[in-house]
């Protein structure tokens, strides 16, 4: 196991990261940026270095002062957490190359599963079902364009290469508006992430998006877990997950598990990852993409099944073995998370950082925070807006849970700043919502623009 675990993260998932390892017995260090001095993570981890100042560029994505951090700490393994350096290949190279583990799957695992379109093939050689798309980059000038458009069939997606989280998406839905829906993905891709390939997938419509949380060892072995519905977005951020999926079947959740622990060999996975699905809510599913880090959602899953997933992480990467398989995971009730935003949901969701002059978190049976926020906090302005997480968790199903949401929620107190929690009740009080019926147009369809909800449309 690891002498000691520096983490390359802030926020909620340096905490959480941290209080893994103490479980573990492993020291830990927390990195921080100028503005985070005060921050929790900090407070927690047995040592702490400042590693440059606010802008995520000179501190958190610094490769150089977080490899010197660990050096001069000595720290045998760096934690990336997610978003940051979490899915970059070439920081886990510098990682391997100066002796410190990276914990996270190989370089190339990441690389594989970070382009589009080698993924897609990838997985699909492994019997893993894909839409209809093409197998490599495609050109607005390629004079057999329209011809490979007409074989997928409309409507039609174009994807960045390089995409996720929605950038560099465009929907084509007839022949003349597809060449400059490829020029104007590429100048987005390019400008997103300096790679400007893009190609084509058959566009499902009303999707529902459904992922599966696996992990893997070093000899190979590999585990899914339950589902997890994600389908509850706005413009790609994900505000709303929850497990075990009302939509899916004991018979779709074997299939789906089945083709994420193919997508997970494919990739040669080490450590835990998550395979993205669509769903089209009948009886088709698609792979969309696999994350190669911990993801936000991940207690989700930690909750429905009672495995510390953090801890597995670390596990596996040190080198240990599994130890159990896809039928040792239980089900153990129903699980949801709200995702709690310094956001202010009646003014289209416009960032709201600030001090935090008065805190009270909800608690009682079966109700999780992962926080790092605290009274006389102050969210600093330079990074994301999640303030954390609020999950609950009940036996009794989803009902309960929902009706536990609503009053954990209820409780959840915080002044000083605008939060998403008035808007996670209503989402919780929705009559589709409670029935579990709803698709990825779900926030568009019944809540406006500024916010307010309506039950009548
Ligand atoms: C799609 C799709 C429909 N068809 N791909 C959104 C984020 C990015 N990872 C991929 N996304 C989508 N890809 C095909 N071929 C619809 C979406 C999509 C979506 C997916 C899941 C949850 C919410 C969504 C909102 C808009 C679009």
């Amino acid at each position: 196991m690891f002498k000691k675990v520096l983490i390359a993260n802030r926020g909620e998932i340096a905490v959480r990261v941290i209080r893994a390892c103490r479980e573990l017995g492993i020291p830990t260090v927390a990195v921080h940026s100028d503005v985070d001095r005060e921050s929790l993570h900090v407070r927690l981890a047995d040592e702490s270095v400042c590693i440059g100042p606010a802008p995520a560029t000179d501190s958190y994505l610094n490769i150089p002062a977080l490899i010197s951090a660990a050096e001069i700490t000595g720290a045998d393994a760096i934690h990336p957490g997610y978003g940051f350096l979490s899915e970059n290949a070439h920081f886990a190279e510098v990682c391997e190359s100066c002796g410190i583990k990276f914990i996270g799957p190989s370089p190339d695992s990441i690389k594989n599963m970070g382009d589009k379109v080698m993924a897609r093939q990838l997985v699909e050689r492994y019997g893993v079902p894909v839409l209809p798309g093409t197998d490599g980059p495609v050109s607005a000038e390629d004079p057999g364009l329209f011809k490979i458009a007409k074989k997928i069939g409309y409507p039609i997606m174009v994807k960045a290469r390089a995409g996720g989280g929605g950038k560099g998406m465009r929907i084509v839905f007839e022949e003349g508006q597809l060449k400059d829906a490829i020029l104007a993905a590429q100048g987005e891709a390019k400008l997103s992430f300096k790679e400007a390939g893009v190609f084509l997938e058959k566009y499902l419509e009303s999707p529902h998006h459904i992922e599966v949380q696996i992990a893997g060892d070093m000899e190979g072995n590999v585990v899914s877990y339950p589902e997890r519905d994600c389908t509850i977005q706005r413009r790609h951020q994900k505000l709303v997950e929850e497990s075990p999926s009302p939509l899916v079947t004991d018979r779709l959740r074997k299939k789906m598990g089945k083709a994420a622990r193919r997508a997970a060999r494919a990739a040669k996975y080490v450590t835990v990852g998550t395979v993205e699905f669509l769903y089209d809510g009948e009886s088709d599913f698609y792979f969309l993409e696999m994350n190669t880090r911990i993801q936000v959602e991940h207690p989700v899953t930690e909750i429905v099944t009672g495995i510390d997933l953090i801890k597995e992480q670390i596990r596996l990467a040190a080198g240990e073995e599994l130890g159990y398989d896809k039928d040792d995971v239980r089900i153990l009730g129903h699980a949801m998370e709200c995702r709690i935003n310094a956001e202010d949901p009646d003014n289209n969701f416009s960032p709201s950082p600030g001090k935090i002059t008065g805190l009270i978190l909800p608690g009682g049976p079966g109700v999780r925070v992962d926080t790092h926020i605290y009274a006389g906090y102050t969210v600093p302005t330079h990074y994301d807006s999640l303030l954390g997480k609020l999950i609950v968790g009940s036996a009794r199903g989803r009902d309960a849970a929902v009706a536990r949401m609503a009053r954990a929620l209820r409780e959840f107190t915080v002044e000083g700043i605008k939060t998403t929690i008035p808007f996670h009740q209503k989402v919780m009080a929705h009559p589709a919502f409670r029935k579990g019926q709803f698709s990825t147009d779900f926030i568009d369809k019944y809540f406006s623009p500024n916010g307010a909800n309506s039950h009548a449309k």
